[in-house]
């Protein structure tokens, strides 16, 4: 799949700029096993990168301009100076790549401009975050065509900063994260507030299947970003600098006082930290049983205390639960309101999951659902100096 993006990348870029480009760059999408809404608090996640990926053909300038051709919006332009202050775009996805620019920049990296060509086939507005794909591509793209001395989770961190500063998203650090810095074939155990991450390998013969739900997220932005608040008011009350820091055996005793809808806010991150670390030790040893019952009590505890999931969510993780049973686990991922559910499957039962998402959603929710079938890839990297 990726190869056909290659190809339109590399073909575009050649149209569009009248000669082959210098550098591919490639930056995947993700899914999130288990801890949502954890990483601001600085608490534990478990993602691995998808086989669904942002790529980028560029080529460096000798003046400071970067033009860039957008393949998937119908190779509209976005050209911008970088030694003037850069300000946005009318386009929403040039606004990605300019603050991830600007941001650069700010950190006192030097370079000049570029030519980009760039696509991608992470679903949009699914919470597989394609837009941390596009913000990794691009900070990868530059330390590739100026090499620069940046690391891995210094790109991370840059892209966030420009979703937090330039965007106006106030995500935490998951996302950009594992799309810099995955390993294939596993999911990375992420301390959000240390940034260390240690590789636990995907139960064997089982696959990720994603489900996305199709239900169009309305107000995620704001919504996400009320959580954020009512989840540091939360750390504020208990006098922690972040959730993280509250042990889930005192938790009851401390939430007398607490207003009840940031007591329930707080109660999902406080014990969602702790399924993610008890997640990662099941897949570690194989325990699929205990990995079930963490994925589906994390499900219920974005549904009832974080009130982040839909009716149609909901529904789709209960058709993938009657299937599965104990033999595999299931629940939303990503930041909630729409968007996709995981499930870690057997082999054996895939096509009867999936025959089952097709028999019953759409009937029930009139959307149509799409399955993917996904392996966990390697983080961002530039693929070939052609
Ligand atoms: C979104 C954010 F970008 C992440 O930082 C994370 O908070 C996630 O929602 C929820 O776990 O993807």
């Amino acid at each position: 799949m990726t190869k056909t993006l290659i190809n339109s990348v590399k073909h575009t870029f050649k149209n569009h700029f009248g000669f082959e480009a210098s550098h591919l760059i490639q930056a995947p999408g993700r899914v999130n096993l288990i801890g949502e809404h954890t990483d601001y608090n600085d608490g534990f996640v478990l993602p691995s990168a998808i086989n669904y990926a942002a790529v980028v053909a560029a080529s460096p300038r000798n003046d400071n301009v970067v033009r860039v051709v957008s393949v998937d919006y119908d190779n509209a332009i976005d050209e911008f100076e970088i030694n003037t202050d850069i300000e946005h775009a009318e386009h929403d996805w040039a606004n990605y790549i300019r603050g991830v620019v600007k941001h650069l920049k700010l950190r006192g990296y030097q370079f000049s401009g570029a030519n980009i060509a760039v696509t991608g086939n992470v679903p949009q507005g699914a919470g597989l975050s394609s837009s941390a794909a596009l913000e990794v591509v691009i900070g990868q793209s530059f330390k590739a065509l100026y090499n620069l001395t940046i690391t891995q989770q210094e790109i991370a961190l840059n892209g966030q900063e420009a979703e937090n500063k330039f965007v106006g998203c106030h995500c935490g650090i998951m996302d950009q994260l594992i799309s810099a810095e995955a390993k294939k074939d596993h999911a990375l155990l992420i301390d959000c507030r240390s940034l260390t991450t240690t590789p636990v390998s995907l139960p064997d013969n089982m696959r990720i299947l994603i489900v996305n739900s199709n239900k169009k997220r309305g107000l995620v932005d704001s919504e996400y970003n009320t959580r954020r608040e009512q989840c540091e008011a939360a750390a504020a009350f208990f006098k922690v600098p972040a959730l993280r820091d509250i042990d889930i055996s005192t938790f009851d005793d401390k939430e007398a006082g607490l207003d009840a809808i940031t007591a329930k806010r707080a109660r999902h991150v406080i014990t969602e930290n702790q399924r993610t670390l008890d997640a990662a030790n099941a897949m570690h040893t194989g325990d699929i049983y205990t990995l079930q019952r963490l994925m589906a009590d994390s499900h219920a505890s974005m549904r009832d205390d974080f009130e982040i999931t839909v009716p149609e969510i909901d529904y789709l993780v209960d058709i993938i639960k009657q299937e599965i049973g104990e033999l595999g686990g299931v629940r939303m991922t990503g930041g909630g309101f729409g968007g996709c559910v995981v499930s870690i499957v057997p082999n054996e039962l895939i096509d009867q999951v999936i025959a089952a998402v097709e028999a019953k959603y759409q009937k029930q929710t009139n959307l149509q659902a799409t399955v993917f079938i996904c392996s966990a890839e390697e983080g961002a990297k530039q693929i070939n100096a052609v």
